[in-house]
């Protein structure tokens, strides 16, 4: 049966679970995985061309006739015409990150898209309501890749205490326990990313899965705090150089220079030595890979029997 949800009702998905936009990990493999095993899968289109996003959910359809969304990265200098190219593919929801997606909301709307933007505090959370968002992910800190500086568990009680629109818990969430907690706290679905790049029908690198598998709880690092773009990824030689550089008051271009390419590095060649291993701080309790069907089935049943004691 399920959990059945004000989230699960707006999609039209089985289960309240929702994959993250993840840059070059979220494509169309993983998305149409995701949501044929009854949740929602994003295509995240991060620094992809337009022409590409739309190849990418032409290519999704093909795999899947279940809803699946489309991840907007703001910072992407592209993201007016992705934004149309959305608008045009009568994607059924959005999710947005790293910026106000408010520009585009009349847009999105008068299509008839299911908007959801990705959140890391209560201003924007508010912002976001009254700009017409239908629900908010409420991001914590513990997520991989660019971040805000509130817990988990500390966002989403206080955005779902300010806003009437369903929330959305992520990060560090990672498996039926994650699931329940975040139903306390008031969610009404949860996003997860890294458990999901571990999936068997991600096409990220071997050497990059295996990072992750073995992660322990404190292998995690941020990156970019003094650039105002903090970035979550597991410790490795890229990151020891950056820190270092980051200390000595380097600046933003050469920093940028260290990290360019660095994440398609990571994902495509499994380059983990220089490569940008993007992962949240829970990857130190994912263990294996598994297909995304297995992953959301042992969430849901996990989490019922602690919710419902079944
Ligand atoms: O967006 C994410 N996670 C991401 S995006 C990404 S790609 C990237 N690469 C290099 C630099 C920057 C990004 C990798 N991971 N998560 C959602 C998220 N959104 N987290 C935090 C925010 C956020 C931050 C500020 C949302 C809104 C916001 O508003 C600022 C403003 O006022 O515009």
């Amino acid at each position: 049966m399920g959990i059945k949800t004000d989230i699960t009702k707006l999609l039209g998905i089985e289960y309240p679970v929702i994959q993250g936009g993840m840059a070059w990990v979220a494509e169309y493999h993983l998305a149409a995985a995701v949501s044929n095993a009854g949740g929602l899968g994003i295509i995240g289109a991060a620094s992809a061309p337009p022409e590409v996003v739309r190849e990418q959910i032409q290519k999704t359809r093909e795999f899947t006739d279940k809803p699946f969304g489309v991840n907007v990265m703001l910072m992407n200098p592209n993201a007016p015409e992705v934004a149309q190219v959305v608008a045009e593919e009568g994607v059924k929801v959005v999710t947005t990150g790293a910026g106000n997606p408010a520009k585009f909301m009349e847009l999105w709307k008068n299509a008839g898209i299911k908007v959801i933007p990705v959140v890391a505090s209560v201003a924007m959370a508010r912002m976001m309501e009254k700009a017409g968002a239908d629900a908010v992910v409420a991001e914590g800190t513990e997520s991989g890749g660019h971040i805000g500086s509130a817990t988990t568990m500390t966002l989403v009680p206080q955005v779902v205490d300010a806003v009437k629109i369903p929330v959305i818990a992520a990060g560090g969430i990672g498996d039926g326990r994650g699931f329940a907690a975040a139903m306390m706290l008031g969610a009404k679905a949860v996003q997860m990313g890294t458990r999901f790049i571990v999936a068997k029908e991600s096409i990220v690198h071997k050497n990059y899965k295996d990072r992750v598998i073995k992660a322990k709880d404190i292998d995690s690092e941020v990156t970019g705090r003094s650039t105002g773009h903090p970035i979550r990824v597991l410790r490795n030689k890229m990151t020891r150089e950056y820190l270092k550089m980051e200390s000595e008051g380097v600046g933003l271009e050469e920093l940028e220079m260290l990290t360019l390419g660095s994440l398609r590095k990571a994902v495509m060649d499994g380059d983990v030595v220089d490569g940008s291993l993007m992962a949240g701080q829970i990857a130190g309790l994912i263990g294996k890979e598994q297909t995304c069907k297995e992953i959301i089935e042992e969430i849901m049943d996990e989490a019922e029997k602690l919710l419902f004691g079944k």
